[in-house]
């Protein structure tokens, strides 16, 4: 057995033991109340879910296995010559709970080159959608069709064994992963670059690689995608994309079902997507300003105009955060090392000092600061990759990182069936009456 799966085996079983004892003792304990809003309004602040891999501070932000972001920029193993963390390093952090050695994220890196061979029949599924078709809609048919390739789902009819449903979870999670730049860069390619497709670098880290074949071989877009794929990967359990991974992997589907089901989650404008949304947001804003740099004033004004026309600022606002997105802030600081005078980066920058007193003063937004999605297109487009449609794809190879950790620690923990209970606004009147 690899070694990285030995490691895995050891912690889920010793993890697994310690949360038998620990239910044994506390399993009757009161973790929290719900209340009937929390159930009409989005369950928001319920807590009931268990992801390992990492814990969201509505203050603080994201924290992976305990390690904020700068923390991780700091320990993670790099590429050669490199200054942003490997993702495959977070993926072993998110996977066993402790920081690689630089042998570890190689060993991540070599098992992903290995088992990065797509096959043709992904392409073709690809292909047979027309041109038009939204890149995240080919990204999850890729994945579906992708599905035939699953050692869980053939084991699984072969008459697996429970003991021995992570096994196959984790072979699937790695193969999965592996393949996902090939499948983006694909569409990439399909969709903007004429069907001139480029091989894959062979030696080449993961995000590295997926610049590569996007066709972008310069050395500070290969660090953006590092720090890009790194920032996107886990956002705790709650969240659309990682909660439906989890709910659709607790029915025993495997991880290409369950992966593709979070993402199509991702696709929304409300998640996801809004990455796309900001850069079309400001375009349109400079479209109508008809300047590239709009003042304070002119931003003030469109967001003013924005919200009367019952619209959301993309990249505004969170469920569970309340301060600034650290996954903001390590971008801003990405701009200020790499394109300090970029001026859409600029623009980035003033909507970030204009939006947020705009947004406190309406009174019912509880977090006006900016999340993730508010920077990342800005960047992107710095080095070209103008596409802004494409850019949700981005961001669901990166969160493969995260779900498919948790999906195998759902199956390393035996996680059972995930069924919560409904109720219908009738039976909530009759509950309210004591009946
Ligand atoms: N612009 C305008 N209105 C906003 C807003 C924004 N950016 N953010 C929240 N609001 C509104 C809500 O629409 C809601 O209005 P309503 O009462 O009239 O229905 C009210 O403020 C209260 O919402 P709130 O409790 O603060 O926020 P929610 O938890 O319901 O929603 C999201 C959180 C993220 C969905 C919301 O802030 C939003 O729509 N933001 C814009 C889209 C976006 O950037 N999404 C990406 C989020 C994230 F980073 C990711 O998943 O990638």
């Amino acid at each position: 057995m690899d070694i990285i799966k030995e490691r895995f085996k050891a912690k889920a079983d010793a993890a697994a033991t310690e949360i038998k004892e620990l239910l044994k003792e506390h399993g009757s304990k009161k973790i929290g109340e719900v209340s009937l809003s929390q159930v009409y309004q989005g369950m928001r602040g319920i807590t009931g879910l268990v992801t390992e891999t990492s814990l969201l501070d509505a203050q603080e932000g994201i924290r992976f296995r305990g390690y904020s972001i700068p923390e991780l920029q700091e320990k993670l193993p790099k590429a050669k010559g490199g200054s942003e963390p490997l993702p495959e390093a977070l993926f072993y952090l998110m996977l066993i709970g402790e920081l690689p050695t630089e042998d570890d994220a190689n060993r991540i890196t070599s098992i992903l080159q290995r088992r990065s061979h797509v096959p043709n029949h992904v392409f073709a599924a690809i292909d047979a959608l027309p041109i038009t078709t939204h890149p995240m809609t080919m990204y999850v048919v890729g994945v579906m069709a992708l599905q035939t390739e699953s050692v869980f789902a053939k084991n699984y009819a072969d008459g697996l064994s429970k003991k021995d449903y992570w096994e196959s979870t984790f072979e699937d999670a790695l193969t999965l992963i592996a393949r996902l730049p090939r499948i983006a860069a694909y569409i990439y390619r399909r969709k903007y670059k004429n069907s001139e497709h480029i091989q894959p670098d062979g030696l080449l880290d993961w995000s590295g690689n997926l610049a590569h074949m996007m066709g972008y071989d310069d050395e500070s877009f290969y660090e953006l995608m590092r720090l890009y794929m790194t920032i996107h990967a886990d956002h705790e359990g709650g969240n659309v994309s990682a909660h439906t991974t989890h709910l659709v992997g607790s029915a025993l589907s495997d991880c290409y079902l369950s992966y593709a089901a979070g993402m199509n989650g991702l696709a929304g404008p409300l998640h996801g997507l809004a990455n796309q949304e900001v850069i079309k947001w400001i375009y349109e804003m400079q479209k109508e300003i008809g300047s590239e740099e709009p003042t304070a004033e002119q931003i003030s004004d469109y967001v003013q105009k924005t919200l009367k026309s019952g619209k959301v600022v993309p990249g505004y606002g969170h469920a569970v955060l309340r301060k600034t997105d650290p996954r903001f802030t390590a971008q801003m600081e990405f701009g200020k090392k790499h394109m300090p005078d970029d001026k859409l980066v600029n623009t980035v920058w003033k909507i970030y000092d204009t939006v947020p007193p705009i947004l406190q003063s309406l009174g019912k937004i509880k977090n006006p600061w900016p999340n993730v999605d508010a920077h990342s297109g800005a960047l992107l487009v710095h080095y070209g990759l103008v596409e802004y449609e494409f850019y949700t794809v981005l961001f669901a190879v990166s969160r493969a990182l995260g779900v498919l950790a948790s999906l195998i620690w759902d199956r390393g923990l035996a996680f059972p069936l995930e069924r919560p209970k409904s109720v219908t606004t009738q039976s909530v009147k009759l509950w309210l009456e004591g009946k």
